[in-house]
């Protein structure tokens, strides 16, 4: 197998760990200790179900018998994809006390993503939910055990049918292993990326601790708060800045929410007095203009995070008054570095920028396309290393060598400027991807999926600016002899089985795509000059 690994510089890694940001503890070392310390407190809530730091620690423990016990050993990998339920936090620390690796998945990913990251992690295991939101995981994990070989058993949270259930895991003891060396890595994380499928993070217990501690600190999270995961909790954000896992860290409690739209979401809050959660901004939006007319007592509510995609200004400036809470602008990425504005800023500074960096050590360096530092305040390029900022990807020489520079800087792909206090305000991306509510869509990845449509002879995916989502996807496309309509290209997308979120918001049929003199054109220019030609005929039309 494939080892995972997580390297930085000896002098660096020596240095964090003298600055106290890499302590040595582990995923499930800390929440032993919970466990020992307030075992009557209560870790997490669902919405049937409600355990104390004892319950979720024990329930972590016999998922970790358990699948030992199915032959399972330290250093598998196992998919999981789960929505926002308490299994999801029983499951993700049984994985750690065993010794087994979580490989992230988002329940909006289908058979294509699902493979992909079974097959590049070399899974042996796959976790889901029976249904959740409609869907019946089941059936999707029917086709991913069909395309995955190496896995030996689907586990059901929920009713399992001819898979294993989760409350039916094997009861034999085992012993369970001694706890991982704090540098190793303790899950894939993934990220939305700017070509071809997601890639994998291999982030270590040491650094992804660190990420999350010192973020609860800046949200001051104590033993009294109360934090909502209302985006899918598998994703980076939710998970740890400082997300569900930051809330257990602090001795605090996590609520996890099924749907972030306002009417679960505002009745969860009066409920359990959440105290902060975490929003995309279009969902930020919807909360504004839902609170107007809400009926549930939200003064519970302290801060409510925005990130994922630019928040613009104007947005910004109506959370307190609507929502009668501090906001907190949140500029991350599953590679490692996040950006906060901090609580006691001043309202101009929360409103106009995405923050600074957690760390002292966070190293920032904006640069011009020759690699150039620019002049200070301009904007470029960020890149950025650090003591929670990978050096690598998980078996991806390509991606490697493009994302990150000689002397392990990462590539983040934003255009950025630093204001004069250090703070950092996105200005856009050099990265071809779209940006759609947060969810990030490869444009290579869906230019082959439309490709691969006989109808079709060429395609260039490119985002449009869009006032709900931010950013939409329009697909150019160039039929070939026998041109399908815009609705069933659409439908032959998602037969593809990917997820909803990556088929084409929009599809415009065009005769061809100019070129160069050349007569060959790169994508990036190319659909550079497609955006901008439909951008300006949209203005000319109003
Ligand atoms: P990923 O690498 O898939 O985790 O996605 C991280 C990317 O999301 C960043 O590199 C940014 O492009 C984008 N992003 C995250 N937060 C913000 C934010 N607050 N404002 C603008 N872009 C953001
Ligand atoms: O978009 C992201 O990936 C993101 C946004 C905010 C993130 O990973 C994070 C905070 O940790």
């Amino acid at each position: 197998m494939q080892p995972l690994t997580q390297v930085w510089p000896d002098d660096l890694a020596a240095l964090y760990r003298e600055r106290g940001y890499w302590r040595g503890e582990t995923m499930f070392g800390f929440l032993r200790r919970h466990a020992g310390e307030r075992p009557h407190s209560i870790a997490v809530v669902g919405e049937t179900a409600c355990w104390t730091y004892r319950e979720l620690t024990q329930r972590a423990e016999a998922v970790a018998h358990g699948l030992l016990a199915l032959g399972y050993r330290p250093g598998d990998r196992i998919v999981v994809q789960l929505p926002n339920i308490p299994e999801f936090l029983s499951v993700v620390f049984g994985l750690f006390r065993a010794g087994l690796i979580p490989v992230f998945a988002l329940p909006a990913h289908r058979e294509c993503e699902v493979l992909h990251l079974a097959a590049r992690s070399q899974a042996s295991g796959y976790i889901i939910a029976a249904a959740a939101d409609g869907f019946d995981y089941r059936v999707l994990a029917r086709k991913v055990k069909d395309g995955t070989p190496a896995l030996r058993h689907v586990i059901v949270v929920g009713d399992a049918q001819e898979f294993t259930s989760l409350s039916e895991l094997p009861a034999t003891p085992v012993d369970l292993p001694a706890d991982p060396d704090p540098g190793s890595v303790a899950f894939l994380q993934i990220s939305g990326g700017s070509t071809g499928l997601p890639k994998l993070i291999p982030r270590t217990h040491d650094d992804y601790i660190y990420s999350f501690r010192a973020s609860a600190e800046i949200c001051r999270l104590d033993a009294g708060s109360v934090y909502m995961a209302a985006l899918p909790v598998a994703h980076n954000f939710p998970m740890s800045s400082p997300g569900a896992f930051g809330a257990l860290y602090a001795g605090g409690r996590v609520v996890m929410c099924p749907s972030p739209s306002p009417q679960t979401a505002f009745a969860l809050i009066a409920r359990e007095k959440v105290t902060i959660t975490g929003l995309v901004p279009p969902l930020a939006l919807l909360w504004i203009q839902a609170a107007a007319s809400a009926t549930h007592d939200l003064s519970s509510l302290k801060v409510l995070q925005v990130g994922g995609a630019k928040f613009t200004p104007e947005a910004a400036r109506r959370v307190r008054p609507a929502l009668g809470c501090s906001l907190q602008q949140v500029f991350g990425m599953a590679e490692g570095l996040v950006n906060y504005t901090r609580l006691d800023d001043p309202e101009e500074r929360i409103v106009e920028t995405q923050g600074r960096p957690i760390s002292p050590d966070d190293q920032i360096l904006i640069v011009d396309e020759w690699g150039e530092p620019v002049r200070d305040g301009a904007a470029g390029m960020l890149l950025t290393r650090g003591p929670y900022t990978i050096r690598a990807y998980h078996d991806d020489a390509a991606a490697n060598a493009r994302s990150f520079t000689a002397d392990g800087y990462y590539r983040t792909g934003d255009i950025v400027r630093m204001t004069a206090d250090g703070y950092l305000v996105v200005e856009g991306r050099a990265g071809d991807h779209i940006n759609r509510a947060g969810e990030k869509i490869s444009a290579e990845e869906i230019e082959d999926h439309l490709i691969a449509h006989p109808g079709v002879f060429d395609a260039a995916v490119v985002a449009i600016p869009d006032p709900y989502l931010g950013e939409r996807s329009c697909a150019f496309v160039i039929g070939g002899g026998n041109r399908p309509t815009a609705l069933a290209l659409k439908a032959f997308v998602r037969g593809r089985g990917l997820a909803e979120f990556k088929v084409p918001d929009q599809v415009v049929f065009v005769e061809k795509f100019e070129t160069t003199a050349v007569g060959k054109v790169s994508r990036k220019i190319l659909r550079q000059g497609l955006r901008d030609g439909y951008l300006e005929t949209q203005e000319s039309r109003s």
